[in-house]
C-alpha cells in the first residue's frame, strides 16, 4: 500500500513489479501514496493496464519526515541489519503515524464490509491498527517485504513495542521466509510474554493471529514469454555481438545499499586478480537505477560505487575490454529478460534482503538447454527456496572470486541439474501462487 504507482511503465521496486502483477490477474484496488507531492490529502483514482489505484499526494514535509524520513531512513536501514545507519527522530516517526493516519482516513469510506484489506510493507504498519480505530472489522492482512530483524537490533528502535503491538490489529501477517517469521516469533515471546500456537497462530494478550511464511513470487509465465519474445531475442543478439565470446556476468539492482553492490565489485576483483589468464575472457554488467536519491546514504553508496568502479576499470581495462559495465539506468522488462538470457552468471549478493526477486527473473529468463548459473547471497529469502544457486557469503571478496571461477567453469550437465528444479520453484511458487495463499490465509 505504498510506493510507486502501478502505471509507471519499468517500475523498479520489487514491491511495485509483484503488486501489478497480483492485481492485474485478482482485481481490487491499490491505495498507496502518488510519488508526487501536494497538500489536498484526496484521494486521485485511475486506471492503467487493468490495474485501478487510488493515491494521495502528500506534502513536502510529510515526504521527508514520513518516505525519506521514518520509512527510509529508519525501519529500511534497521530492518537491513544496518543499525550504523539507522537514524532516530521523534520528528520521522510522527510523520509516519501522521501520514498512516491520513491514509487509513481517506481509505476508510472505500472500503466495503465484506472487502478483503490487504496492507503491504513496512511504510505502513500502523494502518491497520488505524482502520480498526475507524471501526472497520474487515479481514485484514499485513505481508512485510523486507526482512524481519533479530530482536536485539529491533529493542534499538524506540517505541519498538507501539510499532510490533500495532501488527496485531491484522488478523493474518506474512513474512518472505522462515528465518524472519522466527525473528519475529522471537520477539514476541520475549519481548511480549506473547506464545505460539498451531498453524502460525500468534496471541499476545487475549488476541491471537496468524502469522505465515509466504515467499513472494514473480510473475513467471510473463516473464518466461518476455524472455522468449523479439524484444528479448534482439537484446540478447546485441549483447552476444557487443561481448565478442565473452562471457557476461549479470547484476541487476536498485542502488541501494542492501544489495552489496560494493562487495560485489570487490569479489569481482578478487576473481580477477586471481586469475589473470581469464580476466579478458568475462565481464560485468551492473545495471542499477538510482533509488531513494533524496536520502544521504543512498548518495554515498552512489557515489562510493562511482569511485569503486572507476578505479577496478582503470586498473584492470584493457584498449578493447572494460571489466565491468556498470548503468545507472533502467531498462523495459523485456529488455532485462534478454540481458538474463544472454548472461552466463547471475549475481546477487546481497546483504539483507527480504526476498530478491532478480534471482527468480534471471532463473525464469534462462535457456533450457544451455542454462546460466545463479550466484546467490546466503543472505537472501530467496536463498531459502533456490539452493540450486552456488551459495555465497558476499562479506567474502574470496568466496565470491571462487563461486565465479567454479560457474564460468561448470560443465552444461551440472549447471541444468542446478537450474532445472530452481525453475520448477520459480515457475510453480509464481505471484499468483503468493496471492493466494495469503488471501486464503486471510478469508480464513
Ligand atoms: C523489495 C525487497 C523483495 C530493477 N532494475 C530494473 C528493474 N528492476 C526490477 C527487478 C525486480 C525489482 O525491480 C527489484 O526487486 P528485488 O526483489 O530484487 O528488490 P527490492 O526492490 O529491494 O524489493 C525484496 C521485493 O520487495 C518483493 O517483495 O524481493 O527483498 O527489498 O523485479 O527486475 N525493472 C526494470 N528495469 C530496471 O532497470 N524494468
Amino acid at each position: 500500500m505504498s510506493a510507486p504507482r502501478p502505471e509507471q511503465p519499468a517500475a523498479q521496486g520489487g514491491l511495485a513489479v509483484a503488486l501489478t502483477a497480483a492485481l492485474k490477474k485478482s482485481g481490487g484496488i491499490w491505495f498507496g501514496w502518488s510519488g508526487e507531492v501536494g497538500t489536498d490529502h484526496q484521494l486521485h483514482f485511475e486506471t492503467y493496464g487493468g490495474v485501478t489505484s487510488g493515491t494521495i499526494d502528500l506534502t513536502e514535509q510529510e515526504v521527508e519526515e514520513y518516505y525519506n524520513g521514518y520509512a527510509n531512513s529508519t525501519l529500511w536501514p534497521l530492518f537491513h541489519y544496518r543499525l550504523d545507519l539507522t537514524e532516530f527522530e521523534r520528528d520521522y516517526q510522527g510523520g509516519y503515524e501522521r501520514v498512516n493516519r491520513i491514509f487509513g482516513e481517506q481509505i476508510a469510506p472505500h472500503i466495503a464490509p465484506d472487502d478483503l484489506v490487504w496492507v503491504h510493507d513496512y511504510h505502513m504498519i500502523p494502518l491497520g491498527w488505524l482502520l480498526r480505530q475507524q471501526g472497520l472489522e474487515n479481514r485484514m492482512g499485513f505481508f512485510l517485504h523486507i526482512p524481519w530483524p533479530p530482536t536485539r537490533l529491533l529493542v534499538a528502535l524506540p517505541d519498538h513495542k507501539r510499532l510490533v503491538e500495532a501488527l496485531f490489529a491484522y488478523d493474518v501477517i506474512g513474512f518472505q521466509a522462515s528465518e524472519w517469521l522466527e525473528s519475529f516469533h522471537h520477539y514476541v515471546t520475549h519481548e511480549m510474554g506473547g506464545s505460539l500456537g498451531d498453524d502460525g497462530r500468534v496471541t499476545v494478550g487475549g488476541r491471537t493471529i496468524r502469522a505465515i511464511c509466504c515467499p513472494i513470487g514473480i510473475d513467471a509465465e510473463d516473464f518466461i514469454a518476455s524472455a522468449n519474445g523479439p524484444v528479448a531475442r534482439d537484446v540478447r543478439l546485441r549483447m552476444l555481438e557487443s561481448g565478442v565470446g565473452r562471457s557476461m556476468i549479470i547484476g541487476v539492482d536498485r542502488l541501494d545499499y542492501s544489495k552489496g553492490l560494493a562487495e560485489r565489485f570487490l569479489g569481482y576483483e578478487r576473481f580477477l586478480q586471481n586469475n589473470p589468464d581469464r580476466r579478458a575472457l568475462v565481464y560485468l554488467l551492473q545495471i542499477a537505477p538510482p533509488s531513494r536519491t533524496d536520502v544521504q546514504s543512498y548518495q554515498d553508496i552512489r557515489s562510493n560505487l562511482d569511485a569503486l568502479s572507476g578505479r577496478i576499470n582503470g586498473q584492470y581495462a584493457d584498449i578493447d575490454w572494460v571489466p565491468i559495465r556498470y548503468v545507472n539506468q533502467g531498462f523495459p522488462r523485456e529488455t532485462l529478460a534478454g540481458v538474463y538470457r544472454a548472461a552466463r552468471i547471475g549475481l546477487v549478493t546481497s546483504l539483507r534482503d527480504g526476498m530478491n526477486l532478480v534471482a527468480k527473473e534471471f532463473v525464469a529468463a534462462q535457456d533450457p538447454y544451455d542454462p546460466g548459473v545463479l550466484i546467490l547471497s546466503r543472505f537472501t529469502g530467496a536463498a531459502e527456496q533456490l539452493d540450486g544457486a552456488l551459495m555465497i557469503n558476499p562479506y567474502s571478496a574470496d568466496d565470491i572470486a571462487d563461486a565465479i571461477d567454479k560457474a564460468l567453469s561448470m560443465a552444461r550437465a551440472d549447471r541444468i541439474a542446478r537450474w532445472r528444479p530452481m525453475f520448477e520453484t520459480v515457475r510453480d511458487h509464481d505471484v499468483v501462487w503468493w496471492r493466494k495463499r495469503f488471501t486464503e490465509a486471510l478469508a480464513g
